[in-house]
């Protein structure tokens, strides 16, 4: 039988096995890509340790009065999650930089509620709901739930709450440009965002049942993490596995 004389020529006689040679170096690149993961960028800065949480953490945020505070804690009760509304924190913990006159708020720190937050979202298992979404590190989130309300439905909500003058129709307006969806798209993967209808208590019902299902299907996603030890240890296994004549080119570990 006639041997292709390329085919007998390109492999050299020490890397018998070049796709195995090739795994290894995935191995390697996966580990730079995951030291670049968790040294990279500011907004990974606040931990250098990739997350092991086996519950999702869920972002529910929208303008003020399109129901978040009530889906959330609805749906900590069916999910079995913790619920974190950041503007009750802010106030229990004073977590501000003082009162803001005009917009009749407090000027909340966003530090220091990233450091409240902090151990419980790297356990997993959280429902954080705020009207802001740009501050928290990207790395917390398994899914950012955006709710949106009919501009009319969102006005009667306010005014019952008593919002008036600069601070009804900053929301008012906020609401109408999408403000809150455009910057949850701009802070996270776009896969991750879902915008949910938040109208009436219908919406409340099928939106508490849509996430609860999607609580309970997650699962953490499967990362090739293989540390270099690891790494060393396969090595030894091949190399009696081929009774000490390993064929791979290990440079990168020696
Ligand atoms: P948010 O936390 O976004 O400020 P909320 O949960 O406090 O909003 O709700 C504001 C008010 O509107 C409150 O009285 C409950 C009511 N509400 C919220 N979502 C609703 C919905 N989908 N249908 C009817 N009423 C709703």
């Amino acid at each position: 039988m006639l041997h292709s004389p390329v085919a007998a020529t390109a492999l050299p006689q020490s890397a018998p096995f070049p796709s195995l040679s090739l795994l290894f170096f995935c191995f390697y690149f996966n580990i730079l890509a995951e030291s670049a993961q968790n040294g990279g960028g500011p907004r990974m800065s606040r931990s250098r340790s990739r997350s092991r949480r086996v519950r999702p953490n869920v972002l529910v945020t929208g303008t003020p009065g399109t129901g978040k505070t009530t889906m959330s804690s609805l749906l900590a009760d069916a999910a079995a999650m913790r619920h974190f509304n950041v503007g009750d924190l802010v106030r229990q913990k004073g977590l501000h930089d003082g009162w803001d006159d005009h917009l009749h708020c407090h000027v909340i720190n966003e530090d220091m509620v990233c450091d409240e937050l902090e151990d419980s979202m790297e356990e997993g298992g959280n429902i954080v709901d705020y009207h802001g979404c740009d501050f928290f590190p990207e790395r917390w989130f398994d899914l950012v739930v955006v709710l949106q309300t009919d501009n009319s439905v969102l006005h009667d909500r306010l005014t019952s709450r008593g919002y008036m003058g600069a601070k009804l129709t900053n929301n008012i307006e906020c609401e109408i440009f999408q403000v809150l969806l455009e910057e949850a798209r701009e802070s996270y993967a776009s896969e991750i965002v879902m915008p949910l209808h938040s109208n009436n208590v219908e919406d409340i019902s099928r939106n508490v049942a849509t996430l609860t299902e999607w609580i309970n299907n997650w699962r953490p996603p499967v990362r090739l993490k293989f540390c270099l030890k690891e790494c060393m240890w396969l090595k030894h296994l091949v190399q009696i596995v081929f009774e000490g004549q390993c064929p791979i080119h290990l440079l990168v570990f020696d």
